[in-house]
Formats: C-alpha cells, sequence, structure tokens
C-alpha cells in the first residue's frame, strides 16, 4: 500500500472511523495529493450526522472519472486588457481615451430612437438650434445651485453649459456621475441660455438572462487579503475544503472566480506594515498559492487584480505578473486575468471588475454607502462604464481605448473591493458584490465600513438562482 493511503487511513481511524472493504478499492485511485484532503472531508463531514463508516459512496466522488460528466464546464475569455494595455503619456493619451468612451458610447445610445435627433455641440453654439434637438456627450463639470443645476457637457465638436429647472430631471441631473457619458434634449430659454428638457442615460436593456444548459455552480469571491493580520485563514481553508467535501452543490461547482486584492500588498497605504503578518509581496503570493492550490483540478478558477496585488495600479490592471505568482500560472485550471475581464461561462457572461471607482461612486453620489455596494454597481451599469469619475481616487491610465466602458451586457456583474457582500437584480443582470476573507481593519472601523467577511457567493448557472454560503465560526 502506498504510503500516502496508508497515513490518509491512519487518520480516520484515529478519529475512530472505520473503513468497508469496498472503500479501499477506490482509496487506490483517489489523486494522491488530494487524499489526505479527501479522507478529513469526510471524517468531519460523517462526524456530524455521527455516522463512523466511510465506504465506497463517500469516497466515489472524488474520483476524477467518475466526476459527474454532465455537468457542463465551458470557458470562453471574451474580454481580457493583459496584453492590449499601452498607456500613451500625458493630456494626447486622456484625449484619446475620452474620444473613444465618448464614440463607444455614442454607438450604444444610437439603439435609442431619440439619437436621430441628435445634433453635434457646435451646431447649437452657433446657433442652430430646431424645435426638438438632443446633444450628448460627456459630463465635464456640474453646478448644484438652489433651483437650478447647471451641467457642461463635451463632445469632440465643442463644450455648452445647459440648466436644468424640471425637478425630477433635476434628480437625475444630481445623481449623474462625472465624466459619464449623457443624452439631452434641450431648447432655448426665455432669458437666453439653454433648458435641458429630458435627459437620457445610456443604461442597460431589459434582457432575458443567459443560461447554462446543465447544473453547473459558479462561486464568487473577493479580497482575501492574504498576508494582512486580519486575513481570515481558517475561514477560507474551510471554504476551499468545502470545494472538495460530499456537499451535493459543491460537487456541482466548476468555476471559482477570485475578483481582486488577492493579497494584502506593501505599502498600499501608510503604516500598512503594523496591519501586515507578511511583509514581502512574494511571501504573500506564495501563501496565496498554497491556499488556492487545495482547490480540485476539475474546478476552473479565475482571478483579477485589485488595487492591493501587486503589477499596474491604473485601470485597466494587466493579471497579477507572473514573476510574483509562478504557481498560479503554471496551474492549467487556473487563469490568470486582468481588470477588468469579460468571461461566458456555460454561455453566461459575466462581467469581473475589481470595484476600485465604486469609492467614488459612493463618495460623490447622495444616497448611496458602503452598506449596500450593489447599489453603486447598479449606477455605474446604468452609465455603461465601470470607472467613469475621472480625477479622485482610482487611478486611471490614458490608454488609446477606452476599455471601461460596458459594451456588452452582462448576465452576472461581479465586483468586490467594499467587503461586503451585496446581491441585486436589473434588468436581468445579476449584480454580485461577494465581500470578502479579511475581517474589519481599524482603517475600515475608522471610516465605519462594516465588513461581511467569510462568505462565499454561490449562483447556479442553469436557474441563476444565488444564495450564499458563510464560512464563519458562527454558522452552520
Ligand atoms: O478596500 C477596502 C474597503 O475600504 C472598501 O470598502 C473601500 C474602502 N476604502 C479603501 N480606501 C479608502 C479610502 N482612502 N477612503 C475611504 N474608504 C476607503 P481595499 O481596497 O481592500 O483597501
Ligand atoms: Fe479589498
Ligand atoms: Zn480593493
Amino acid at each position: 500500500m502506498r504510503e500516502e493511503v496508508s497515513s490518509a487511513i491512519s487518520y480516520a481511524l484515529s478519529k475512530g472511523f472505520q473503513i468497508h472493504p469496498d472503500a479501499f478499492k477506490i482509496l487506490e485511485k483517489i489523486d494522491v495529493k488530494e487524499l489526505q484532503n479527501v479522507i478529513k472531508q469526510i471524517v468531519r463531514e460523517k462526524a456530524k450526522q455521527n455516522l463512523f463508516l466511510i465506504n465506497q459512496s463517500d469516497l466515489k466522488m472524488f474520483i476524477e472519472s467518475d466526476m459527474d460528466s454532465t455537468t457542463e464546464d465551458n470557458h470562453v475569455i471574451l474580454f481580457d486588457p493583459t496584453k492590449k494595455v499601452t498607456s500613451a503619456e500625458g493630456i494626447d493619451g486622456f484625449t484619446a481615451l475620452f474620444t473613444d468612451r465618448y464614440s463607444k458610447l455614442m454607438k450604444i445610445m444610437t439603439q435609442r430612437s431619440q439619437s436621430k435627433k441628435l445634433t453635434s455641440i457646435s451646431n447649437i453654439t452657433n446657433g442652430k438650434l430646431g424645435e426638438e434637438t438632443y446633444i450628448a456627450g460627456l459630463l465635464m463639470d456640474r453646478k448644484i445651485e438652489r433651483d437650478v443645476t447647471k451641467l457642461t457637457i463635451d463632445d469632440p465638436t465643442g463644450s455648452i453649459e445647459v440648466l436644468v429647472f424640471n425637478k425630477e430631471t433635476q434628480e437625475t441631473a444630481n445623481s449623474l456621475l462625472m465624466d459619464q457619458f449623457l443624452m439631452a434634449s434641450i431648447a432655448s430659454g426665455k432669458n437666453g441660455g439653454f433648458i435641458v428638457r429630458e435627459l437620457l442615460v445610456p443604461d442597460i436593456p431589459d434582457h432575458i438572462t443567459n443560461r447554462s444548459k446543465t447544473e453547473t455552480y459558479a462561486v464568487l469571491i473577493s479580497d482575501l487579503h492574504v498576508g494582512s493580520k486580519y486575513f481570515l485563514e481558517k475561514e477560507f481553508k474551510e471554504f476551499v475544503s468545502w470545494l472538495s467535501s460530499p456537499d451535493p452543490i459543491a460537487r456541482k461547482v466548476r468555476f471559482v472566480l477570485v475578483c481582486g486584492d488577492i493579497v494584502d500588498g506593501i505599502g498600499i497605504f501608510p503604516n500598512q506594515d503594523k496591519e501586515l503578518l507578511l511583509m514581502d509581496v512574494n511571501e504573500q503570493m506564495a501563501k496565496a498559492a498554497e491556499l488556492l492550490d487545495k482547490i480540485p483540478k476539475h474546478i476552473k478558477v479565475f482571478i483579477i487584480p485589485g488595487n492591493h496585488d501587486p503589477g499596474r495600479r491604473a485601470l485597466p490592471q494587466p493579471a497579477i505578473p507572473e514573476k510574483h505568482n509562478m504557481h498560479l500560472w503554471n496551474r492549467e485550471n487556473f487563469f490568470m486575468l486582468g481588470n477588468p475581464s469579460l468571461l461566458e461561462l456555460n454561455g453566461v457572461r459575466i462581467l469581473m471588475f475589481h470595484g476600485q471607482s465604486l469609492d467614488d461612486v459612493v463618495g460623490t453620489t447622495p444616497g448611496l454607502s458602503y452598506a449596500q455596494p450593489a447599489r453603486a454597481m447598479r449606477a455605474l451599469l446604468r452609465t455603461r462604464h465601470l470607472s467613469p469619475i475621472y480625477g479622485k481616487r482610482t487611478p486611471i491610465a490614458p490608454e488609446l481605448e477606452d476599455f471601461m466602458v460596458i459594451s456588452d451586457v452582462p448576465d452576472i456583474y461581479h465586483s468586490g473591493h467594499i467587503h461586503v457582500v451585496d446581491l441585486d437584480m436589473y434588468k436581468g443582470t445579476l449584480i454580485v458584490n461577494s465581500g470578502a476573507w479579511q475581517s474589519q481593519t481599524p482603517f475600515q472601523a475608522s471610516v465605519g465600513i462594516n465588513p461581511t467577511p467569510g462568505i462565499a457567493v454561490i449562483v447556479n448557472l442553469a436557474t441563476m438562482k444565488v444564495f450564499t454560503r458563510d464560512f464563519t465560526e458562527n454558522s452552520s
């Protein structure tokens, strides 16, 4: 008998278990590297049920060839910025970025009937204002005064200031995000100036969600922060071992999506070292790899970076560079992608974006808070852009193309960063903020952020039914 097999058996016996003779034959077939883990899982699960015999059926599901082959696990990477980022320098770069943002969003807007009445801003400022005229551009400035909101809108031909008096339209105007695309119908005011009659944002259309043909589950997580004193290692290990457990849902998981902040990083904020357990980013990455490595091979793992991970900080971010995490890059079932990325899993389109810009959305929009990140994500979906606000907290690279425009409507829109699990369904798109595996840090306490760590979000891709599983001690 192989050494690994006998040590796994000894473990089970030491916990008071018996092993059915038929089970022995199967033990030999289980991947040696996973055997110890498999036995520990079974022991734990069965002990909970007061059953102390390991039989054939307990082990069968761990043999690769016995995996339910009807559970499809097709994936297509539709967009990954890693090889596309170039970063032109200086003003020229930002001009190109904003011009591309305008034209990509204009293309989306032309699907609206009102777009037939569009005219360029230079036409208006030159005095050619018809009966019903629409303009479209990016919101460059907003002044909210007592009974008027003033918007400055730019298109490639010029810039215009327009006035909003109508109370309802003012509400829309006041909730717009800076630098976002919008369309406005305008008329001449009696005392001069241009009065807004209607404001339109790109938004997503109501749509029927794509579904997987088989009952396949995707698990959405983010913000591990490995290396931080506050990383919940025990809970995360519980989660990873659940993936190879006999739980019937776990048996149908084929995808794990990790939405950034894998490690805590070094020098991300002042005095961070006081909160670190591992002081070297490569040590942090190695530790993360060691933990993630225990995810069984039949599960595909997609990883994007966040603002704490090594590599470029400005958006869009290329994948975490290979030199920091050889182990993850070298595994066949691991996919290291950039931020944002778009995937298709069994036909279901999933947009992954760490969510850095949510700080700016929450910070500049009245009524939004860190307690409900899905509402801030909904606001971004309506702008059809992942990070419109320029010049606040979120660093944006001067790319020649704006990769942050949401051109394709996703079935699932997944972010993290806020460390609070929150779910929402908007016009057929499932919005998921997948929380964190780091408990509240002193900084978060000081700004009143109450994280909900240790929870995984699980989606049945066949039905779009979504639920959470809590891996913290006081649960279950
Ligand atoms: O972000 C963790 C949480 O902390 C998330 O809710 C955003 C919030 N955060 C991050 N930086 C700031 C600043 N500078 N002010 C206010 N709130 C912030 P993480 O990316 O994991 O550090
Ligand atoms: Fe984070
Ligand atoms: Zn973050």
